[in-house]
């Protein structure tokens, strides 16, 4: 077992969806948890890439394959994710800020929110400010979502909230943001309402945001600015 996880990382380092397809599927038919498939072989597997990235061991092209293999195995494990509650429990409208294109742990975060129970509405990659206020208007989500990858782009959250509080629509939404660069202090500082360090605290941390949502809507309707 700990040999295939071991063939799957290399696999995703290797950017061969072929292998990594079949392993994955082999993993599931075996009985193994999506969950430790995701822990213990795709996510270490792109740390790797990310190491080589970072040491100029590897270049864009080989990491849009690995990139292109987690995708299709996340898509493998996708209905294996089990929910962990009935129904829909909130709304979330996510994105990737603009002028960034990473949308790996983003759909990460989408897939194990739905598996939550969360109706999510995404709205993909480089989503500007004034995209994300009108997807608020129009699908009035309990919690906005905005990932961010690069230290570059990661300024377009603030800017976000700012866009939110000129449309009226801040006391709304809560908002949750995170991406490898931005930080629970970062969070803090830009007035959103939480910080996802990783997809599973994510989903925790829209769980906490969803229950207040129906407050802070509450409290806007009463201003009527909803
Ligand atoms: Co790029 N890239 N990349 N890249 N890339 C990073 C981010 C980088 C750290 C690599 C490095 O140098 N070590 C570096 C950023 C440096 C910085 O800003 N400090 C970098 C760079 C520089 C670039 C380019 C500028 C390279 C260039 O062109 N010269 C370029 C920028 C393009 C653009 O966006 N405009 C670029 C391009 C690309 C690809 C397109 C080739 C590809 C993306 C493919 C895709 O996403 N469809 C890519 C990839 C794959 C990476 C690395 C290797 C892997 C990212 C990833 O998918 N990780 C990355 C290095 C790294 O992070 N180790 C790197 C796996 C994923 C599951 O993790 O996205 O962190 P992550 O998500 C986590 C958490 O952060 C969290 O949950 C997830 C799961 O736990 N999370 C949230 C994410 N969003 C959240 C939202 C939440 C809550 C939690 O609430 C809403």
């Amino acid at each position: 077992m700990s040999e295939s996880f071991e063939v799957l990382r290399q696999a995703i380092v290797a950017g061969d969806v072929a292998t990594a397809n079949r392993l994955t599927m082999q993993l599931i038919a075996e009985g193994v948890p999506a969950r430790e498939i995701l822990e213990t072989a795709l996510l270490p597997g792109m740390q790797i890439v990310g190491e080589r990235m970072k040491a100029e061991e590897c270049f864009i092209p080989e990491v849009l394959l690995s990139g292109r293999t987690m995708q299709s195995c996340l898509d493998t494990i996708r209905p294996h994710l089990a929910a962990d509650d009935a129904g829909t429990i909130g709304k979330v409208v996510i994105g990737t800020v603009q002028g960034d294109l990473h949308d790996i742990g983003k759909n990460l975060v989408v897939m194990l929110l739905e598996g939550a129970g969360f109706s999510v509405v995404n709205l993909g990659r480089d989503v500007t400010p004034a995209q994300f206020v009108a997807a608020v208007e129009e699908h009035k989500p309990d919690v906005l979502g905005m990932s961010g990858l690069l230290t570059t782009t990661i300024p377009k959250m603030p800017e976000t909230i700012d866009a939110l509080r000129s449309a009226g629509l801040r006391e709304s939404v809560l908002v949750i943001v995170g991406g490898a660069p931005v930080t629970a202090r970062y969070a803090e500082e830009i007035g959103a309402d939480a910080y996802g360090a990783n997809a599973m605290l994510a989903v925790d941390e829209c769980k906490r945001l969803a229950g207040m949502g129906t407050q802070a809507r509450a409290r806007t309707r009463g201003k009527g600015t909803r």
